[in-house]
């Protein structure tokens, strides 16, 4: 077959491949260095992979672009399993009160927070949504991301949560991208519901789940699991029938109080559970019974200033798989750079290079379900390539808070050439 794209002499390949569930423990660390790497694209996959010479059956000609990747190194695109990607507006204005130590949860209590981008986000327009996401999507592109999850939850009303939706929907289509699409109803209690919890799960429950599914607009469902928002009871009330009508699950757990979310995901089988930072021992060992992946954000620890991170060393040790996500949304967590989070893991939560690589590509791939898809480079897999212009994976964390990008390839194409936004519009 032609080679549409072929990259050599990379200094380091990153492969993450070899493993076709999510690495466990020390797992994290194993085989996923290249030296002196080429890879072959044809047709929107990889189609051969290897180190040193280039092998007589890689069809090279004028057409075919030769990427030369001298030191430098190749990754999988980015996989981010964690974003509340549609939103209107921005929460700058509460930084103040942040700075003054008001905690997160007392903010939302007294109508900010979460609501506060909740009015922004019914007041604005479908369009308006889409191209203020569409413009954080470019951002995360240049960053490296190339699949991205994206919850719904703040319209929490049919309406305003299926426009949500639909921009999602409308910008994988859209976007070099992919989308992954979660629904997150039970993200907050409305301001028209307060007092009324049980009431708005019901409407939850019987009216959009089921119309959401329907439409086919999210794959996942989620829950914020968290004191003073949903209780565990009530979360597995929600993920429960979730489930019954064919939604995949994931759970905001444990992020600020000990509530028992972990042991909630581990009981459910849930893909994944999020965040984790007050997660119990007892919850730790229902995870892994459970087969449930980590996602941690620590990006958020960071943001919030809690002076706290996830205990990803514990995770690790205890023999988890370990995702990370930038938990992109304008409260919490106002960036879209999955590099800056792959420094914090390294540096406050102990993570290695080689740990935070395997967590932010091939586990993240698992904890969207898209394992068998992306998240490595092996034959067959989708052509999602990064070239960051750093002359080892030691290198990406190091030296952080700039963009390593140099090229994006996504589904085969190139999207990003030095550091700029190379793809056509498909609008
Ligand atoms: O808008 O504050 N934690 N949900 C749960 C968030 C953070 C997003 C937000
Ligand atoms: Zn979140």
């Amino acid at each position: 077959m032609k080679t549409d794209i072929l990259i050599r002499n990379a200094a380091q390949m990153a492969t993450c491949a070899g493993c076709d569930r999510p690495r466990r423990g020390k797992e994290m660390s194993y085989d996923i260095i290249m030296e002196d790497g080429w890879i072959a694209v044809a047709a929107g996959k990889i189609m051969g992979i290897g180190r040193g010479d280039i092998p007589g059956e890689i069809e090279v000609d004028e057409d075919t672009l030769v990427i030369d990747a001298s030191g430098k190194t190749v990754l999988p695109g980015f996989v981010d399993p964690h974003t509340h990607l549609v939103h209107g507006g921005s929460r700058e204005k509460e930084l103040a009160l942040k700075l003054e130590g008001v905690p997160y949860l007392e903010i939302l209590k007294r109508g900010g927070g979460i609501l506060s981008t909740v009015r922004a986000t019914r007041a604005a327009s479908e369009e308006e949504l889409l191209e203020k996401a569409r413009k954080s999507l470019d951002i995360m592109l240049l960053h490296g991301t190339t699949t991205v999850e994206a919850k719904s939850g703040y319209g929490l009303n049919l309406e305003d949560e299926l426009k949500c939706l639909r921009v999602a929907e409308t910008l994988n289509r859209q976007h070099p991208v992919d989308i992954v699409s979660t629904f997150l109803g039970a993200h907050a209690v409305p301001e028209e519901y307060r007092d009324k919890k049980e009431e708005y799960i019901d409407f939850l429950i019987q009216e959009v789940m089921p119309l959401v599914k329907r439409l086919g607009l999210a794959e996942f469902c989620d829950v914020f699991c968290e004191k003073g928002v949903f209780s565990v009871e009530e979360s597995r009330k929600i993920l429960t029938r979730a489930r019954e009508m064919g939604y995949k699950l994931k759970i905001h757990a444990d992020e600020i109080e000990t509530l028992g979310g972990a042991e909630l995901a581990g009981e459910l089988r849930t893909v994944s559970a999020d965040h984790l930072l007050a997660m119990s021992g007892k919850g730790l060992k229902k995870m892994k019974e459970g087969g449930v992946i980590a996602v941690l954000l620590p990006g958020t620890s960071f943001n919030l200033n809690v002076g706290k991170y996830a205990r990803a060393r514990d995770i690790i040790d205890a023999g988890l798989a370990v995702a990370l996500a930038t938990d992109y949304n304008p409260g919490s967590c106002p960036t879209e750079n999955i590099q800056l989070i792959l420094s914090l893991a390294c540096l406050k939560m102990k993570m290695t290079p080689e740990e935070v690589v395997i967590a932010a590509t091939i586990n993240s791939a698992h904890a969207i379900d898209r394992g068998k898809e992306i998240g490595s480079l092996e034959v067959g897999k989708k052509a999602d390539i990064v070239v960051l212009d750093i002359p080892n994976i030691e290198y990406l964390p190091y030296h952080f808070g700039i963009n390593h990008v140099d090229k994006v390839i996504k589904d085969g194409k190139l999207v990003v050439d030095e550091q700029r936004l190379v793809y056509r519009d498909t609008r």
